[in-house]
């Protein structure tokens, strides 16, 4: 009994321990009640009782020696961790964060506020989910206008026109409601999303962004209108470029005219992006319809306007050499890592 108790003090004092796993298998070994050092004072009834003093006070220093190199190496063990939390590798290339950045449509028509702004337009936005009245009836829309089908618009409610609910086809209502609630003059410019229920496509999708202005004073004319979309079409689009106003027609406004700007894809030569037309059209536009003046609670014989309305989300897809619409809504950061800030 001697003897083991010497060569297992021996094999305690030897035992490598480099890991935590070695620390665990050599207390599995020695010091738990299963334990070798556990065993030997099984034994200890089996020995003479004149040799029970020393043989039990062996036995103890053995436990003693034991758990003592227990507490030595869980600090050691402890200590090393430490170290390795404190041995960085300065020489390391640094971990690169993407922060965020902003949308590609955010960027155009923060571009187009800024114009405007610049001008003299205040900012007015308004919610997505219209009254039919403010989004047709008092823009001067007939009842058996196109528009207004089931095929064309998203309805929520319908067949009471005072309370139905549809999600805004354009941001004319946003004009409405600052109409109804502040006199002349107004200058505003309107941004935000629309929806229309079209076939969805690379090159149109069910929802899409519009950036609308109305401006309203005395005596205003067309001259102003025109004069406001060249400084407009200039900053935005190149020095350059050329404008040209087709007649149209729109139930809000009249007359009514689209605008054209040379394309600057290709100067004005002709290219795939304009059809080989050498212009690109960038708006719609024209002066206030009088029966809409009325509607919103402004007399047409003292105040006159002119409002127009484009499209953001073509330009978005032209200045970044976009192909597909739908790339714009899906929030896929393989897509917005492409425009960091
Ligand atoms: C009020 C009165 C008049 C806004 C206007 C247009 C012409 C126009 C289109 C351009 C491309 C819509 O995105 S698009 O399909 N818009 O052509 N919008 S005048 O006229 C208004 C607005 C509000 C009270």
């Amino acid at each position: 009994m001697e003897n083991t108790i010497r060569s297992l003090q021996q094999e305690i004092t030897d035992f490598e321990i480099t890991t935590h796993a070695d620390l665990e298998a050599f207390r599995l070994k020695y010091t738990v009640r299963k334990g070798l050092i556990a065993a030997l004072f099984g034994q200890l009834k089996t020995v003479a009782p004149a040799d029970k003093p020393r043989i039990g006070q062996l036995l103890n220093q053995l436990k003693l020696t034991a758990d003592n190199r227990i507490d030595e190496e869980e600090a050691k063990l402890a200590a090393n961790a430490g170290d390795s939390a404190k041995r960085i590798d300065l020489t390391l290339p640094g971990r690169r964060y993407f922060t965020g950045s902003e949308h590609p449509v955010q960027k155009v028509l923060g571009e187009m506020k800024q114009i405007f702004s610049a001008m003299g337009f205040g900012i007015a936005t308004g919610p997505e989910l219209e009254l039919d009245r403010y989004n047709f009836d008092l823009l001067n829309f007939p009842p058996d206008h196109p528009a207004r089908d089931m095929q064309d618009t998203f309805f929520v409610t319908t067949g009471n026109p005072d309370t139905d609910l549809l999600l805004r086809t354009h941001t004319s209502p946003v004009q409405v409601r600052v109409m109804l609630d502040h006199e002349p003059p107004i200058r505003v410019i309107c941004p935000g999303k629309v929806y229309r229920n079209e076939a969805i496509s690379a090159r149109s999708y069910c929802v899409f962004h519009q950036l609308e202005g109305l401006y309203i004073d005395k005596k205003v004319t067309f001259a102003d209108l025109k004069a406001t979309i060249y400084s407009f079409a200039r900053q935005m689009f190149g020095t350059d470029v050329k404008l040209r106003f087709r007649p149209s027609f729109f139930p809000f406004t009249e007359p009514s005219a689209e605008v054209d700007v040379t394309c600057y894809l290709c100067g004005g030569k002709g290219c795939r992006v304009c059809k080989k037309s050498g212009w690109l059209e960038i708006m719609g536009c024209g002066m206030v319809h009088p029966n809409v003046l009325r509607n919103c609670g402004i007399d047409p014989e003292t105040w006159s306007g002119y409002a127009f309305g484009m499209g953001v989300d073509r330009t978005v897809l032209l200045r970044y050499k976009i192909d597909d619409i739908r790339l714009l809504f899906e929030n896929d950061l393989r897509m917005l890592r492409q425009f960091p800030a």
